[in-house]
């Protein structure tokens, strides 16, 4: 007990010694995941197959050459992951529902044994005291809908998804009150069918070198597009059929870089916002406004759609919190060259701003694991700062915000849960996240870590470790906790 007494002090006050109780009353902590990442059994109780374990079974699209068909088994082992979640003292856990385990063809028959499951869950989840916060897409399209019409390229996506939704708030509304639509509208869209490092890997770009299909000057915004309709279909029926009765809220989970001018010259200062309205403001801006930003309109012109009178007028409000996935803060540039647009002829080159997270060749902020990911606490103060000067302050949700270590064999287990740096990371940007709530008056009233567990990342399958506990992949996928995981216990129940 001494010794843990000692950690736990050392933990808490090496770094200024911040703490739950500095934060609002009722302000929720949570940890987030996904379903591909976590849950594995894809091929049990009727689940479907999605375009990420066609694109995950492909040659050469994950950099170890894995596939999520096990991941950390959370579909089996959630009793004791959320004690673990219990443990630390969260009050919630963000999760996401695999679509194809709901409708295995993406859309007609419900598999009752996903209902099944999702139920347990959250049941479980509440006999806990842990308040389920649902994403409704991750990533995890049914396959039978990319097959049929190619998925967010049609606009049947919209009905689908609209019906996929309304089951969801129907079987599990009565208990989930807080919803996202999407997470990450811009990454799937710009990962997906421009750059074509993720599923479904549709691209142009480089000569069509990495792709067969796809044209990456016009798919993105046509599926942007879609993901859209789809959301604000959704936030109309639970507005019109189940608000008065379960009284929840549905937002998005957005994910965004924080952009900081490369100079202080105008054009690198108008590039800066370019980039910012290319990545947020693609999605935020017709949600809340009804329209994309002016920056996008002018320089995509008649390749970006419009929508009608009265899809902007259904867009318009269509959300009640903005949630917002935060890891790092990169330079912006003007992009004065013609190279780009050559190469790439995409949404980047679109923006003609470059984005880079070094400049003169040195770094930003230290490195984490993952290549874009540079640790810059005082960007996330700026990035809330920003939200709340251009969107009148909205309620914000802090859906994720983590970072990763290398998983490597010759990291002992020991090393490997002395996560200082993770640990540095979590004091230091929420001690930033304190300074815009209580210096600033942003209206942020939730924080997920990013994440419970080390998990499968995506394209980078199992080489990155983004969990507060560390998962054994060669001994039966047992959990330990690492320094982080303590320190968030000590900052969650400390006094
Ligand atoms: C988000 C932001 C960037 C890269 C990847 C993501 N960025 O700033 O360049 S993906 C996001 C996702 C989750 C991932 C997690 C870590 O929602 O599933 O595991 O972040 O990459």
């Amino acid at each position: 007990p001494l010794a843990l007494g000692l950690l736990l002090l050392h933990l808490c006050c090496a770094y200024g010694g911040i703490t739950r109780k500095d934060f609002p009353n009722g302000f929720v902590f949570g940890t987030a995941s996904s379903a591909y990442q976590y849950e594995g059994a894809v091929k049990e109780d009727g689940r479907g197959p999605s375009i990420w374990d066609t694109f995950a079974h492909k040659f050469g699209k994950v950099t170890d050459f894995s596939n999520a068909d096990v991941a950390v088994d959370q579909y089996h082992l959630y009793e004791g992951d959320i004690k673990l979640m219990k443990d630390m003292g969260m009050d919630a856990y963000r999760f996401s529902i695999s679509w194809p385990r709901i409708f295995p063809n993406g859309s007609g028959q419900i598999n009752q044994a996903g209902i099944d499951h999702y139920n347990a869950l959250i049941n479980s989840l509440l006999a806990h005291g842990i308040e389920p916060y649902v994403t409704l897409y991750h990533w995890d399209l049914p396959q039978a809908l990319q097959d049929q019409y190619n998925g967010w390229l049609d606009t049947r996506i919209i009905n689908d998804f609209a019906t996929y939704a309304e089951t969801c708030f129907q079987k599990f509304g009565d208990r989930v009150k807080n919803w996202m639509t999407f997470n990450e509208p811009h990454t799937l869209t710009v990962q997906g069918y421009d750059v074509g490092l993720q599923a479904p890997g549709r691209c142009s770009i480089l000569l069509r070198l990495f792709c067969r299909g796809g044209n990456s000057a016009s798919e993105p915004y046509i599926v942007g597009h879609n993901v859209l309709l789809s959301h604000a279909a959704a936030f109309d029926i639970y507005k019109r059929k189940y608000k008065a009765k379960q009284n929840g809220r549905v937002g998005i989970a957005f994910d965004v870089i924080w952009y900081v001018p490369g100079t202080n010259k105008t054009k690198d200062v108008e590039a800066t916002q370019r980039a910012q309205d290319f990545q947020l403001g693609w999605f935020l801006d017709p949600v809340m406004f009804g329209d994309y930003p002016s920056s996008m309109r002018t320089r995509v012109g008649d390749r970006l759609p419009r929508f009608s009178k009265l899809q902007s007028t259904l867009l318009k409000g269509s959300i009640n919190f903005v949630g917002i996935n935060h890891y790092t803060t990169w330079y912006a540039w003007h992009n004065s060259t013609r190279i780009i647009g050559v190469l790439l002829n995409d949404s980047v080159a679109d923006s003609g701003s470059i984005t880079l997270p070094w400049r003169n060749g040195k770094a930003i902020g230290d490195r984490a694991n993952s290549i874009w990911l540079y640790i810059v606490p005082e960007g996330f103060r700026s990035l809330l700062n920003y939200v709340k000067n251009r969107y009148g302050n909205p309620l914000v949700i802090i859906t994720e915000n983590g970072m990763d270590d290398p998983n490597s064999p010759f990291i002992s287990l020991k090393k490997a849960l002395k996560d200082e740096k993770r640990v540095k990371y979590y004091n230091d940007y929420l001690t930033n996240l304190l300074a815009a709530i209580k210096e600033d008056g942003c209206n942020v009233k939730g924080y997920f870590a990013w994440s419970l567990l080390d998990n499968w990342e995506w394209a980078a399958g199992y080489s990155s470790r983004f969990g507060l506990y560390f998962v054994d992949y060669n001994d039966k996928l047992k959990r330990y906790a690492k320094d982080s995981a303590m320190w968030f216990k000590n900052f969650l129940t400390a006094g």
